[in-house]
């Protein structure tokens, strides 16, 4: 019993979740936002509620921003951000340009048919390199929003070299340590075509650009039917994987809380996590949250995310990896497949309660979080400065 709980706390232990600043925002649909009075304004509140959910479940000592969202001030807001993270005890996590909201992007960025436009979204790249290299990140998450609507509109073969140079050039500048992370999406908001349409596009940017650069895999960004894992697997195979935005949806791109829908999913892909991590080259890969919470309330939500992640990291470590593989081998299919999914339906919640007790943290996060009165608290400061214009974050 004993080592059972060493391992578990173990596993626990080494699990890191990067939360990400847009998450506390005022976010909405393209119908529009629905505001809520403890919505994160400035990038301060956005440390301050990370910090709370830190406090909370342990998990999360990181922040994603966005450049355009959080730094506006580029390089000379660097030093600024520095002193929240320190105040708040929060580590900038990655940084996330914006090539997707500024009006000269209306027909791409890095992959616009004007030189002049392509130009301009590269120096944003580079700043975001630049300004990870100032704020102690490691990785650049690059999201392009560039593609078409209409069949014969671009030519897609041009927009791939464009694409190819404009990442040789910005891993050019990467210092040592440093990653680009690559992520793709197979529509929205171009309908017809998309730039970086899968993790096969993904793959052969990253490997154009150059070592430092891996794939991200956005659980919400692949068609309904997709095999997640598989794609995870692959990209562990072939040493690709650099990270995850990890949400839920039910239908496309809807940003929902991750294992609200089809948690089985998140526990098939930390299984391929966990089975990788015995064998072959240690993974390096970040965990990061990409979520917005139209109508739930934003620091209950990310609790209540993270809390679903201990769950399903916990349940998919419970795996008997020897004994599935002799199963696996002797294609015993109910008993393999009993196995796994007996694991997916252990309660792991009093193991948790009991790690969360050894390292100090409330045994219930969201009732402490309700108990500690933040989100009042916080929503009688920040009420006033709301607005429902602007970006989407
Ligand atoms: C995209 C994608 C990116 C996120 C933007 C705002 O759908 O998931 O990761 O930065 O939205
Ligand atoms: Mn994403
Ligand atoms: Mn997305």
């Amino acid at each position: 019993m004993e080592q059972t709980s060493d391992f578990a706390f173990g596993i626990l232990d080494r699990l890191e979740i990067e939360i990400p600043s847009w998450g506390f925002a005022n976010t909405g649909t393209r119908f529009g936002k629905f505001l809520q009075p403890a919505a994160a304004f400035t990038i301060e509140e956005k440390f301050a509620d990370a910090a709370q959910v830190h406090k909370l479940t342990g998990t999360t000592p990181t922040i994603a921003l966005h450049v355009l969202w959080d730094i506006p001030g580029g390089l000379a807001d660097a030093e600024a951000v520095v002193a929240l993270a320190e105040q708040y005890g929060i580590r900038p996590g990655s940084i996330n340009p914006n090539l997707f909201q500024d009006q000269q992007y209306k027909f791409g960025s890095l992959c616009h048919p004007d030189a002049g436009i392509r130009a301009q979204a590269l120096d944003h790249l580079l700043l975001s390199v630049k300004l990870a290299a100032k704020l102690g990140s490691r990785d650049i998450s690059l999201w392009l929003p560039d593609g078409s609507n209409y069949p014969g509109t671009q030519s897609i073969r041009h927009r791939i070299a464009w694409l190819e140079g404009a990442l040789k050039e910005a891993h050019a500048h990467l210092a040592p340590g440093q990653r680009l992370l690559i992520e793709y999406k197979p529509f929205e908001p171009a309908f017809y075509h998309t730039d970086i349409a899968d993790w096969g596009m993904a793959m052969h940017l990253a490997h154009a650009a150059g070592p430092q650069a891996k794939v991200l895999v956005d659980t919400g960004h692949h068609y309904a039917a997709q095999n997640i894992e598989q794609i995870v697997a692959w990209l562990i195979h072939t040493q690709m994987l650099g990270g995850f935005h990890f949400n839920d949806r039910r239908y496309a791109d809807d940003d929902l809380t991750l294992g609200s829908i089809d948690p089985y999913q998140v526990f098939r892909i930390f299984h391929e996590i966990h089975s990788a991590a015995g064998e072959g080259p240690p993974l390096d890969v970040a965990f990061m949250i990409d979520q917005s919470h139209n109508l739930k309330g934003k620091i209950e939500a990310m609790v209540q995310t993270i809390v679903s992640a201990q769950e399903l990291w916990l349940k998919a470590a419970l795996v008997d990896r020897a004994q599935l593989a002799a199963l696996q081998a002797q294609c015993d299919l109910v008993a393999a497949e009993e196995l796994f999914r007996s694991a997916f339906w252990t309660d792991v919640r009093p193991t948790l309660a009991a790690w969360r007790a050894a390292r100090n943290l409330p045994a219930d996060p969201l009732r402490a979080l309700s108990e500690s009165g933040y989100v009042a608290t916080v929503a009688s400061q920040r009420s006033g400065k709301q607005t429902s214009g602007g970006s989407y974050a």
